[in-house]
C-alpha cells in the first residue's frame, strides 16, 4: 500500500518535472469567448468623441467600440476602480494610446486592442503598473509602427502578451514587464516588417521560465546573437518566417530550458550547436535550406524530429538515448493512467520518433555501402579509364589512314571513357561522405554534381551501345557484301552516322536535367525517377531501345557466322574458334544488359523486384562490364591495334623490336594467300570482326 502510494507520488513527480509537454499549456484564457464577454460588458459606442466621465465605478467590463475618439488619453479610466476587461475595437480614427493610458487600474486583468485602422503608437507608460494585468492583446492594426520602450512596464503578473498583425518594424521592448507569473506566453505573429529579434529580446520579461516564445510568420530574417541572453523558456517557434536565414550561433547563449524548437518554413540553413542538448522535439518541415545537422550525438535528448528530408532521419535511426531514469516504473499500471507520464519516460524511451521515413529509394546508407562494392568501384573505374585511354590515345595517335572501323572504335572508347569518370565521380563522392552520408545527401543529389554525373553516365552508355551496334552492323554489311565495293561504307556514311548517335545519346542525358524523371532520386545519380508518366515512358524506351540494340548485335552475328560457314574451304577448327569468340562478345553484352534491363524495366514499371541496395551491386558489377571490356575485345585483342599500339610507342622509343616486327609483317601481309578471292576477303574481315589474329588463326 505504502509502496503504491510512494509509486504514484514518484510517477506524478516526475511528470511534474517534465516542461514543455503540450499539455501544460493552457491556451486562451481570458480571450476565450471575447464575444460572450461583450456582450455583457458596460459599452461605450457610436460617434462618442471621448471616454465619458459619468460610467459607474463598479463596471468591471469596458467596450469602447467603433468610437470618434482620436486619442484614449492618459488616466482615462482612473474611477473604474474595479475595470477587470477593456476591450478597444474597430475605433477607426483612434491614432494612439497615450500615455499613461491605462495607469490607475488596480484590477485591471485583460486588454485587448484591435482592428483600429489607424492606430499608430502607443506610448510611454500606456501598460504600467498593473499588478493584476494578466493578458495584452495588440491585433490588427496595420498602422501600429511605434510601442514605446516604456510602453510595458512593470506588469508582474502577465501571463500572456499577444501583438500580431501589426506595421511595427522593430522589435517591441520586453525588458521592464518583469512578470513573475508561470506559464508565460509570448505571441508575436504575422508582423511582416519586423525583421531582426535583437540582443537580449526577452531579458526582464519573465523571471519563471517562458512556456512558449511564438514569434511565427514574421518577416524576420535574422536572430541577432545573445537573442535569448538570460532567457528560460521551453517552446521556441520561428517557423514561417520565409526569410528568415541566419540564426546567430550565439543567439542561445545564456538561454536555458529549451525543449521545443520549430524552425519551419524557414530559410536557415544550420542550427546553433549549444541548444541541442536539450531539445526533446525539433520541429523543421519544409525548411529546404536545412542540408545539414549538427553532429547527432549532440541531440542527447531528443525524442521526436519532425524534419525535411528523410535522409536526415538516417542520422537518428542508430542513435540511442540514455535510459530515463523512471523507466523501471513503466511496467507499474498506474504509469498509463498519465499519459504525459508514459510518452516521456516509457513509450520506446530509447529510440528518436523521425519523419519522414527514408523511402525504398534512399535507404540509409552510404553510396557504396559494402565494402566489396566501394573496392570493386575503384578497381572497376581505373580500368575502364586506363583502358579507353590507352585505346583513344593509339587510334588517334596512329599514322595510318583512318577508316569506318577506327573511327567508330574511337567513338566507341570516348563514351566508355565517360563511363569511367562517372564510376570515379561516384567513387569520389563515396569516399568524401563515407559514414556520413545522410548530410551530404541532399547536397549531392540535388546539386550540380550528381545532374553532371548522371549526365555522363546516360550519354556514354546510350553512345556505347548505339556505337557497339553501328560497329557491329558495319562489320556484318562489309561482310555480307564482301564483293559489292559499291556498297562499302565510307567515312562519310559513319560521320553521318555517328552524328546521329551523338544527338541521340545528348538527347537522352538531357531530358532528366528539364524535368523527365530526375537524376535526384537515388545517391548514384542514375534517373530512377519514374513517378510521372512522362517519366515512365523516358526510362521504358530507353531500356527497351538498349535491348533491341542487343538484339541487333545478336543478330548479326548469327548471320556473319552463318555467311561465313559457307565456303567449306575454313579450316574446321577455325571454325570453332570463330564461335566461341563471337560467343563471349555476345555474352558481355548480354551480361552486362540483362540483369539490369530485367530489373529496371520491372522497377519502371512499378513492379520492383529488388532493393535500391541490391540494385546498387548490379549497376557496378554489371552495368560497366562493356566499357572495361570494350578495350580489350575490340581493340587490345585486335592484330591491327597491337601494331598501331607498338608503332606508336617506337615513336617516343619504346618496344622497338616489336614495331619492326609488325612492320615488316605488314609489307608482307598485303597479299591473302588463300585461293578463293570472295572467301579469302570475307576469312579477312571475319578476322578482323573477331578480333582474330589473321596471321596466327588461318
Ligand atoms: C452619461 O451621460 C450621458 C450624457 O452626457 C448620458 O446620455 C448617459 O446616459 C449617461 N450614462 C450613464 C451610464 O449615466
Ligand atoms: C546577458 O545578460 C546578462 C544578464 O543576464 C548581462 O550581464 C550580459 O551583459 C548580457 N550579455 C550581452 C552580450 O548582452
Ligand atoms: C549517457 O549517459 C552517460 C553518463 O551518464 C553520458 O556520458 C553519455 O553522454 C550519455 N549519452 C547520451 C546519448 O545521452
Ligand atoms: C520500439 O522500438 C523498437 C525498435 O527500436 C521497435 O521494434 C518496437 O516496435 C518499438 N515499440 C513501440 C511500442 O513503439
Ligand atoms: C484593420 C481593421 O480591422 N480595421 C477596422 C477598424 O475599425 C473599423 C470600424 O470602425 C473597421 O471597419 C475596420 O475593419
Amino acid at each position: 500500500m505504502v509502496a503504491n502510494v510512494l509509486i504514484m507520488l514518484m510517477i506524478k513527480m516526475a511528470a511534474a518535472s517534465m516542461p514543455g509537454s503540450e499539455t501544460d499549456l493552457i491556451h486562451g484564457y481570458g480571450a476565450g469567448f471575447p464575444e460572450l464577454i461583450q456582450n455583457s460588458c458596460h459599452p461605450v459606442g457610436f460617434g462618442v468623441r471621448a471616454i465619458p466621465p459619468n460610467i459607474s465605478s463598479n463596471t468591471w467590463c469596458l467596450v469602447v467600440k467603433q468610437t470618434q475618439i482620436i486619442e484614449i488619453q492618459q488616466r482615462s479610466f482612473a474611477k473604474l476602480h474595479h475595470l477587470r476587461k477593456l476591450f478597444i475595437l474597430q475605433n477607426n480614427i483612434l491614432q494612439s494610446i497615450g500615455a499613461s493610458a491605462f495607469a490607475g487600474l488596480p484590477r485591471l486583468s485583460d486588454v485587448c486592442i484591435s482592428e483600429n485602422l489607424s492606430l499608430e503608437t502607443i506610448k510611454a507608460f500606456a501598460f504600467s503598473d498593473l499588478p493584476e494585468l494578466a493578458e495584452i492583446e495588440i491585433t490588427k492594426s496595420k498602422h501600429l509602427r511605434s510601442i514605446h520602450p516604456d510602453a510595458f512596464r512593470n506588469i508582474v503578473n502577465l501571463r500572456r502578451l499577444t501583438i500580431s498583425n501589426t506595421g511595427l518594424r522593430i522589435f517591441p521592448d520586453l525588458s521592464k514587464i518583469q512578470s513573475a507569473a508561470r506559464g508565460f506566453l509570448f505571441d508575436l505573429q504575422d508582423n511582416i516588417n519586423i525583421e531582426i529579434v535583437p540582443a537580449n529580446a526577452f531579458r526582464g520579461l519573465c523571471t519563471k521560465p517562458i512556456e512558449e516564445i511564438r514569434l511565427t510568420r514574421n518577416g524576420i530574417k535574422e536572430v541577432a546573437s545573445d537573442a535569448f541572453n538570460g532567457t528560460k523558456m521551453y517552446r521556441l517557434l520561428l517557423s514561417g518566417n520565409k526569410q528568415l536565414a541566419h540564426i546567430s550561433p550565439n543567439a542561445f547563449v545564456g538561454s536555458s530550458e529549451l525543449v521545443v524548437l520549430d524552425v519551419s518554413q524557414t530559410a536557415v540553413s544550420s542550427l546553433p550547436d549549444s541548444i541541442l542538448g536539450g531539445l526533446k522535439k525539433l520541429l523543421a518541415e519544409s525548411a529546404y535550406r536545412l542540408k545539414e545537422l549538427p553532429i547527432v550525438q549532440r541531440y542527447t535528448k531528443l525524442h521526436i524530429a519532425k524534419l525535411t528530408y528523410s535522409s536526415h532521419c538516417c542520422a537518428f535511426k542508430n542513435m540511442h538515448r540514455n535510459r530515463s531514469r523512471w523507466t523501471s516504473l513503466c511496467s507499474h499500471p498506474e504509469a498509463k493512467t498519465i499519459p504525459a507520464f508514459f510518452r516521456e519516460h516509457c513509450s520506446n524511451s530509447t529510440s528518436v520518433s523521425c519523419s519522414p521515413t527514408p523511402d525504398n529509394f534512399n535507404p540509409c546508407e552510404d553510396i557504396m555501402s559494402p565494402i566489396l562494392l566501394r573496392i570493386l568501384i575503384w578497381i572497376i573505374s581505373v580500368l575502364a579509364l586506363l583502358g579507353n585511354a590507352v585505346v583513344l590515345l593509339v587510334l588517334l595517335g596512329s599514322r595510318s589512314k583512318l577508316t569506318v572501323p577506327r573511327f567508330l572504335m574511337c567513338h566507341l572508347a570516348f563514351a566508355d571513357l565517360c563511363m569511367g569518370i562517372y564510376l570515379l565521380v561516384i567513387a569520389t563522392v563515396d569516399m568524401l561522405t563515407h559514414g556520413r552520408y545522410y548530410n551530404h545527401a541532399i547536397d549531392w543529389q540535388t546539386g550540380f554534381g550528381c545532374k553532371a554525373a548522371g549526365f555522363f553516365t546516360v550519354f556514354a552508355s546510350e553512345l556505347s551501345v548505339f556505337t557497339l551496334t553501328a560497329i557491329t552492323v558495319e562489320r556484318w554489311h562489309t561482310i555480307t557484301n564482301a564483293m559489292r565495293l559499291d556498297r562499302k561504307l565510307r567515312l562519310r556514311h559513319a560521320c553521318i552516322i555517328m552524328t546521329t548517335g551523338w544527338s541521340f545519346s545528348l538527347l537522352a542525358a538531357l531530358l532528366p536535367t528539364v524535368g523527365v524523371s530526375s537524376y535526384s532520386k537515388v545517391s548514384i545519380c542514375l534517373p530512377m525517377d519514374v513517378e510521372s508518366m512522362v517519366s515512365q515512358v523516358y526510362v521504358v524506351s530507353l531500356l527497351v531501345l538498349n535491348i533491341l540494340a542487343f538484339f541487333c548485335v545478336c543478330g548479326c552475328y548469327l548471320s556473319i557466322y552463318l555467311t561465313y560457314r559457307k565456303p567449306s574451304s575454313a579450316p574446321a577448327h577455325a571454325d570453332t574458334r570463330v564461335a566461341q569468340r563471337m560467343a563471349v562478345l555476345i555474352f558481355t553484352d548480354f551480361v552486362c544488359m540483362a540483369p539490369i534491363s530485367f530489373f529496371a524495366v520491372s522497377a519502371a514499371l512499378k513492379l520492383p523486384l529488388i532493393t535500391v541496395s541490391d540494385a546498387k551491386l548490379l549497376l557496378v558489377l554489371f552495368y560497366p562490364i562493356n566499357s572495361c571490356s570494350n578495350p580489350f575485345l575490340y581493340a587490345f585483342f585486335t592484330h591491327t591495334f597491337r601494331r598501331d599500339f607498338f608503332l606508336l610507342a617506337a615513336r617516343f622509343g619504346l618496344f622497338k623490336t616489336q614495331a619492326q616486327i609488325y612492320r615488316t609483317e605488314t609489307s608482307s601481309c598485303q597479299q591473302p594467300t588463300w585461293t578463293s578471292p570472295k572467301s579469302s576477303r570475307v576469312i579477312y574481315s571475319l578476322a578482323n570482326t573477331l578480333s582474330l589474329d589473321g596471321k596466327q588463326e588461318f
